[in-house]
């Protein structure tokens, strides 16, 4: 009996797919000063690194999860002497990027011939490499308050920029506008972005918007730790400017109070708050006991839905995400 047991679990781990799949290399590049750590910190609300943060040295990575598949993201210091180094060493740094992150300070405007210079030089390890991952630009430090206040100037800024780009060849080339004084901006993008590798997403957002409709909701989204959104319903932009620009305050709002009264395990713990006559309600999901938590916010005229719906959809969740 032992023995049969043991001779199928090593049938399982034998059949085990995940086993010898390597990691996907997200790699985040540009010149110095861009913003590329602050944006990967905020993912991770590390708000408080983010005022004294010095250069990055060299590349360094991390390897997380995201939706049960192994990112290993790079983030390579910008400072010119490392671009030098990464640029003698294509193979080193270049290998194997499954999706390239070009961060372009666009507050900086002296500095916007050398960050598209320095985009040139990117692609060329590209294409040394035979290798041709979609890259994202983010035009970044677009800052609220700078759209509020100089529209037309930025928007001029980034349709000469647009040009320039255009001008090197290159299959996929996606851009986004970002800020991390506008966190929606950059879950948005880093949410898109990532679910690009995630063949199962269609599935999750059929499953929220199912769940969206059973419970009268305008708005849901599920977050994972990283507070990145791996599925989302909304009714209208508005509806999905509100949930993603709070989304980040709810999570930072919740790791503060997870510090004193742990949440796990009990159902009944959410958040809500009432604004523009709406419920905005937060609450901590558990999709795999082994795993990180999941988190759910969404957004209804009234404050209460049905256990058993939560149920039901936790349930074709993790369906969906762990069988
Ligand atoms: N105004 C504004 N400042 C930002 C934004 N993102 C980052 N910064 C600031 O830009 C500076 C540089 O940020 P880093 O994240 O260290 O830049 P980096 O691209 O990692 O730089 P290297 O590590 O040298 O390559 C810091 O002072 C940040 O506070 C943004 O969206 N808006
Ligand atoms: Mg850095």
């Amino acid at each position: 009996m032992e023995k049969n047991l043991k001779q199928s679990i090593l049938y399982l781990k034998k059949e085990e797919p995940e086993v010898a799949v390597a990691p996907n290399k997200v790699l985040f590049t540009g010149l110095d000063d861009a913003g590329k750590t602050s944006i990967i910190l905020a993912l991770q609300r590390e708000f408080s690194k983010i005022a004294i943060l010095s250069p990055t040295r060299g590349a360094q990575r991390r390897i997380f999860d995201f939706l049960g598949k192994e990112i290993s993201e790079w983030d390579l210091g910008g400072q010119a002497a490392y671009r030098i180094a990464y640029l003698k060493n294509p193979g080193k740094y270049f290998e194997g990027t499954e999706i390239a992150i070009y961060v372009i300070d666009i507050q900086n405007k002296p500095r916007i011939p050398e960050a598209v210079g320095y985009f040139k030089d990117v692609i060329e390890q590209f294409k040394k490499l035979e290798i041709e991952p979609p890259i994202y630009v983010f035009l970044h430090k677009y800052d609220p308050a700078l759209r509020r206040s100089a529209q037309n100037e930025m928007e001029a800024l980034i349709i000469d920029l647009k040009d320039k780009i255009r001008a090197i060849e290159y299959k996929e080339l996606y851009y986004y506008e970002t800020s991390i004084y506008d966190f929606g901006s950059i879950i948005t993008a880093m949410s898109e972005i990532l679910l690009s590798l995630y063949p199962k997403s269609e599935l999750i957002e059929k499953t929220i918007i199912e769940f969206a409709k059973k419970v009268d909701s305008e708005g849901v989204v599920v977050i994972d730790d990283n507070s990145l959104i791996i599925g989302s319903y909304y009714k209208n932009d508005e509806t999905k400017h509100l949930l993603t620009a709070s989304v980040p305050y709810f999570l930072t709002l919740h790791d503060s109070f997870q510090d004193t009264s742990p949440m796990e395990g009990r159902l009944e713990d959410r958040m809500i708050v009432q604004r523009f006559g709406k419920n905005f309600i937060f609450k901590q999901v558990n999709l795999k006991s082994s795993s990180l938590p999941y988190y759910l916010m969404l957004v209804k005229q009234d404050p209460v839905f049905r256990k058993e719906d939560l149920e039901a959809f936790t349930t074709l969740l993790k369906e969906i995400l762990f069988k």
